[in-house]
């Protein structure tokens, strides 16, 4: 069911580095042209860094491990695409439709595949509100059972972030947060909330990694990696434009699968793109990082 490309099976043969990437991002996160031309400057970020890039969706009744440069313009133009976490996977594998992956089916293919690091924009969370409508982002359990470790720029916002810490240590999570205690969140570096621990090198990360993976303990880990501070928005900007955004969804009485959606491409309209660009600078950063995590997971002795 699972079909890898040439140059992902090649440095799976090889051990060289691969860093997996999402597609609900290119689907569900970004406008068309600005999603595939985003996700095509990610994979040469990856590239020039060294390791290889595994975009990873699903078409055709096979789960992609790896795209060439027609699939993602496909993927990026497609209509009703099917945003598809965990639970999701054999359906539209059945289907035979294309489906987007989540964080949480991204990394179930990537382990399936064999790839450790992977890299995305924002991981789902815990929503604000949850107490009466118990969204809950299956990303969460994802992380607490599926091994790859999980570059982001924090959490968005839009989630309760506390919660969403909760949440994480109750699950045996750790969250990591690069060169800095602090958790960011997405478009800024700052949320007001602490991580555990603070990293300071890639060669750490990828030690740590393998720490927990060598004592059968399974699971993901979180790497948070603040926005660069002249990429980052002004928090009275983003906070307005979000709560706009919440208002809205709760006025429509939109839930489920489609609420993260909906508040992403709401958020992108209220700032009348800004956050695109942001957004759009925040994955380089997280796919510089990446890189160099896969490059010195693959140089720990085996
Ligand atoms: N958060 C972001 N950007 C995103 C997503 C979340 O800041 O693109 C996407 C990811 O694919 C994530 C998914 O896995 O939304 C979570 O959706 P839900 O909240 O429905 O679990
Ligand atoms: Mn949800």
């Amino acid at each position: 069911m699972i079909k890898i490309s040439k140059a992902v099976q090649e440095a799976l043969d090889n051990g060289k580095p691969i860093v997996a990437l999402e597609s609900t991002i290119i689907s569900h996160g970004m406008p068309y042209p600005e999603n595939v031309q985003t996700a095509r400057n990610v994979e040469n970020i990856i590239k020039e860094l060294g390791a290889v890039p595994a975009t990873i969706c699903i078409m055709d009744g096979f789960l992609k491990v790896g795209l060439t440069d027609d699939e993602l313009e496909l993927l990026g133009k497609a209509e009703g695409v099917i945003k598809t976490s965990r639970r999701d996977i054999p359906i539209v594998l059945a289907k035979k439709a294309y489906g987007a992956t989540t964080v949480s089916a991204t990394m179930i293919i990537a382990e399936l595949a064999g790839i450790k690091v992977f890299v995305t924009g924002g991981i789902g969370g815990v929503h604000r509100g949850s107490e009466d409508t118990m969204d809950i982002s299956a990303d969460l359990d994802e992380l607490s059972r599926t091994s790859v470790a999980v570059v982001c720029a924090g959490i968005k916002s839009i989630l309760d972030l506390g919660l969403t810490l909760e949440y994480l240590e109750t699950k045996g999570v750790p969250v990591l947060s690069y060169g800095t205690k602090e958790l960011p969140a997405f478009y800024t570096r700052t949320s007001g909330f602490e991580v555990d621990y603070k990293v300071d090198t890639p060669n750490e990360f990828a030690v740590i990694m393998k720490n927990k993976w060598d004592l059968g303990m399974n699971g993901g880990i979180v790497i948070a990696n603040p926005i660069p501070l002249k990429y980052s928005m002004p928090l009275e900007v983003i906070n307005e434009a979000i709560d706009e955004a919440l208002s809205e969804l709760d006025q429509k009485g939109i839930k489920g699968k489609e609420s993260t959606p909906f508040l992403l491409s709401k958020i992108t309209d209220i700032t009348k793109g800004n956050s695109l660009a942001s957004n759009i600078q925040l994955i380089y950063n997280n796919a510089r990082l990446g890189a160099k995590i896969a490059v010195e997971y693959q140089k720990l002795p085996k």
